[in-house]
């Protein structure tokens, strides 16, 4: 009796160019810097490349993209085969993209979908061999191959130039659509055995296991399903399946018969544990093992949750909502969207990821969207999410084009997606399979044969064929492996149209993209659920010197800068909007950089606040989620991001942070006269404001609301009425309160600060600081002084100031240190008389230095 064995080949790798589009000196075998790679990943190593991420060396390596790249190893592992009921198969999780591959000599495969794992068994070929066979992966360009599928398939749609990024080839091949370039990255179309090779020994196998679960609508119990085959199986084969609770004390044991093959078992847990997200509770994983007494056996974590996504009418409104609902209790799904973490693809590694989701997850964020011109992430990925409380929603691999539908297209996305259903399938955080990202969005905005109402096709032979695949193929594929996850169609979709604000989801991308409109528009683009709206920011400083080397084009105009901001029109689009809000500054470098990253902050204050707002309690949830584009940056570069490549949180990540808060003030200013019909020029007058407050708990809360106000440019007290000074506030849990409109002595040049404090504990749980807009109009105090102390126990920074002061900002100088410190919040208003403590991680005794809106205009040649 043979157990199972897997052994890694991942010894002695070569690569080598094989095609001759330049004198790469790679074109005899070089060893590889790591396994698993890709020939970007090698040539860097050797020194053969530049790093397409810094300057311009992107356009110098686009040649590696086109060239085809052969890897080998000759130190394939020997095993004994000498039972002739030993299997052995070659897995190879991931090939990126289009290889033949030779064992021996022999071909075994050919392979042209990067999602897509392989199993070839190879006991034949590694029998017939007395010598160590060598293993040979035969690499085609991506670029080249996509353009002959694309002729061999046919382009359906009406025109070739419907497509965003990259080229319409990119849509026939089944590879990270991102590696065509997009607009917030390079082109590195990046080519190798990008995820692990091993080889499996074995005489039974434990194959397609499926574990789901649903928990009962009163939570009492949970229902686990196993499921799976046995490959080689006898007719009866018995399976032993164990339950272990979070705490890993055994619940249950069985074993059952398979009968030709296959299994299948019902396990019923009381009072279960259940997994949250963050926000609302633990992360209780169970584990289901399985095994083939002797031969095999798998183990799965999994999470009991009961997940639905309600879609009811709403009170006083047209649509539905679009909520999700986790253990019966509705969340507003705040988080923002993932580009994949680099472009070479295996130098990401679970720090990095976990790096990442836990910032997010301090970021107050509970989702993450896993967007559709990636890929489906890696297995660490999941895990984290499971164990960090983080909702994913995840599309399948499809952004912003036409793609096609024929039956061998089909047939692989059909078996890309089973794979990815099986493998991350189970997991406690996964929360929704979306069809694709945009591609509805582009048939509105383009015209294909889009008729809604047709519900059935087929639409094989219109000019949108791909509505095969998001509503056909992948819901089938959902019902049949995604347990009690829902799917939706695409990213955004629902109504009359996929970007209907009153059904479904919608991406906002009026403001900033599109009709350019103001971001204080955003609350007339509310919609039941934001799943992406953002806006562009340049990175920090540091890492804007690092992507441009050359000091003379270190300024925000200069070619470098450009190559380095992939958004379409990002140089009218700043000089646009900060113009219209504040008196901005291009240059130097470090003042465009606190402009841009103040404008982001600034726009999304007013959306993240404006839409969690507008959940209002049950049967009001106007909007019930806002992921933003984007959370995280794949190379040194300004993006949308709200962090840097570099782990740097821009200011708008701690708008986010405060918008996610469990409890929430906000306050908006409202319009209370318009300007004479007779005259242009003038403001309208908002000499109201609204306070409202987000409890965020599932518990009513009793607060205390302090408000106080203040004259802009003096910093003298401004006398509210007495009454309005301090009062206590019932919150109703989970939803909005709205709590009065009170009047602004002043308006025009008057700041007012609201604090909520907890009534029984006093702690502070929430601030914010209403200014008069637009803030071009304000004059600061001339001396006004923004003092920063760091406390004895070097964690933490007390900010205040003697007058009102606008997006106070600290770091580690760059003169001083190649690196900044870690910051809990930053960012923040100020008004006289208070204190706000920051935590520090990582300032080990440097100093600090502070910024804040206009700054630049206290310097003394400085003139208006
Ligand atoms: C959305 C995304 C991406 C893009 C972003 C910024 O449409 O889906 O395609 O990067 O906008 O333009």
């Amino acid at each position: 009796m043979a157990s199972f064995k897997q052994i890694a080949v991942d010894k002695g790798w070569e690569f080598k160019q094989a095609s001759h589009l330049n004198n790469s000196s790679a074109s005899s075998f070089l060893p590889v810097s790591q396994f698993p790679t890709v020939s970007h990943i090698d040539l860097l190593h050797h020194g053969l490349i530049s790093d397409p991420y810094i300057d311009d060396n992107e356009t110098k390596c686009l040649w590696v993209n086109e060239a085809d790249w052969t890897y080998r190893t000759l130190e394939f592992p020997r095993v004994d085969l000498a039972d002739v009921n030993t299997r052995a198969t070659l897995v190879f999780e991931g090939l990126d993209t289009v290889v033949d591959v030779f064992l021996d000599g022999e071909h075994i495969l050919s392979s042209m979908n990067m999602h897509l794992p392989q199993r070839v068994d190879v006991t034949a070929v590694l029998r017939n061999t007395q010598a160590t066979p060598s293993l040979e992966l035969r690499f085609r360009s991506a670029p080249a191959s996509a353009k002959e599928e694309k002729s061999r398939i046919g382009y359906q749609g009406p025109d070739e130039t419907d497509v965003h990024f990259g080229g319409p080839e990119r849509l026939f091949l089944r590879k990270a659509q991102y590696h065509w370039g997009w607009d917030w990255g390079p082109a590195v179309n990046t080519c190798g055995p990008w995820k692990p090779i091993y080889l499996q020994i074995y005489e039974k196998r434990i194959e397609k296991l499926l574990v789901r679960q649903q928990v009962s609508p009163d939570l009492s119990f949970a229902i686990i399903n196993v499921r799976g085959t046995i490959e080689q199986s006898s007719p009866t084969q018995e399976v032993t399946v164990k339950l272990q609770d979070p705490d890993d004390a055994s619940l249950h044991v069985s074993s059952v018969m398979a009968i030709e093959g296959e299994f299948d078992v019902e396990i019923t847990v009381q009072t279960p544990r259940l997994w949250y997200p963050h926000s609302h509770g633990d992360q209780p994983l169970y584990r289901i093992s399985v095994e083939l007494p002797g031969y095999d056996q798998k183990s799965q974590l999994i999470g009991l949750r009961r997940l639905r996504l309600l879609q009811h009418s709403l009170k006083n409104t047209t649509g539905s909502a679009f909520v999700f609902e986790i253990n019966n209790i509705r969340l507003f799904s705040g988080g923002s969207c993932w580009i994949p973490g680099d472009f070479m693809l295996p130098r990401m590694n679970k720090k990095r990821y976990s790096d990442w989701l836990k910032l997010a997850k301090s970021g107050n964020q509970i989702m993450i969207r896993v967007w559709g011109g990636g890929i489906v992430e890696s297995d660490d990925f999941y895990d984290i999410c499971d164990q960090e409380g983080i909702l994913v929603w995840q599309d399948f691999l499809f952004a912003c084009g036409n793609y096609p539908a024929s039956p061998d297209f089909l047939e692989s996305v059909e078996a890309e997606a089973e794979a990815q259903l099986r493998r991350v399938g189970h997991h406690a955080s996964l929360a929704l399979w979306a069809g694709n990202n945009e591609d509805y969005l582009l048939a509105d905005r383009f015209g294909w044969d889009i008729d809604y109402s047709d519900e059935n096709g087929p639409w094989d032979k219109t000019n949108f064929p791909a509505r095969e695949i998001y509503e056909r193929l992948l819901p089938r594929l959902v019902t049949e492996f995604g347990g009690d996850v829902p799917y939706w169609r695409s990213s955004p979709y629902g109504g009359s149209h996929s970007n209907d604000p009153t059904i479904g989801d919608t991406h906002v991308w009026d403001v900033w993209h599109g009709r350019l409109s103001a971001y204080q528009d955003y609350k007339s683009y509310t919609s039941r659920f934001i799943s992406e709206f953002g806006f562009e920011s340049c990175p920090s400083l540091r890492t804007l010197h690092r992507a441009i080397t050359v000091p003379s084009e270190r300024h925000s105009q200069s070619r470098l800068f450009d190559i380095h901001d992939k958004g379409p029109g990002h140089t009218r689009r700043y000089p646009m909007y900060m113009g219209e809000n504040f008196r901005f500054r291009m240059n130097p470098l470090r003042d465009f950089v606190y402009c841009t990253q103040f404008l982001q902050a600034e726009a999304m204050q007013y959306a993240y606040n404006c839409w969690r707002r507008e959940f209002r309690g049950p049967e009001q949830e106007y909007c019930a989620g806002v992921l933003v584009w984007q959370l995280n940056d794949i190379w040194p570069g300004s993006s949308w991001a709200l962090v840097d490549d570099a782990l740097q949180c821009k200011p708008a990540f701690f708008i986010t942070k405060r918008a996610l808060a469990k409890v929430v003030v906000g306050m908006e200013r409202i319009v209370t006269k318009q300007p004479p019909y007779i005259v242009t020029g003038y403001p309208p007058e908002k000499h109201k404001v609204d306070i409202w407050a987000v409890n965020g708990t599932v518990q009513a809360l009793e607060v205390r609301l302090k408000l106080c106000a203040f004259d802009v440019q003096s910093g003298s007290p401004v006398q509210l009425s007495p009454e309005l000074e301090e009062q206590t506030i019932q919150l109703a849990p989970n939803q909005t309160t709205e709590i009065m409109t009170i009047s602004i002595p002043n308006a025009d040049t008057t700041v007012v600060a609201a604090y909520l404090d907890n009534s029984e504990t006093s702690e502070r749980l929430a601030r914010w600081i209403s200014w008069p807009e637009p803030l071009r109009l304000l004059h600061f105090s001339p001396d006004l002084r923004v003092v920063t102390q760091v406390t004895d126990s070097g964690d933490k920074v007390l900010l205040s100031a003697n007058a009102p002061a606008k997006g106070v900002t600290i770091s580690v100088p760059i003169s001083e240190s190649v690196e900044d410190a870690f910051y809990g919040d930053n960012f923040v208003d100020l008004v006289p008389g208070e204190t706000v403590e920051i935590e520090v991680s990582s300032l080990k005794g440097r100093s600090l230095q502070t910024r804040f809106l206009y700054d630049w205009e206290m310097e003394e040649d400085f003139e208006l």
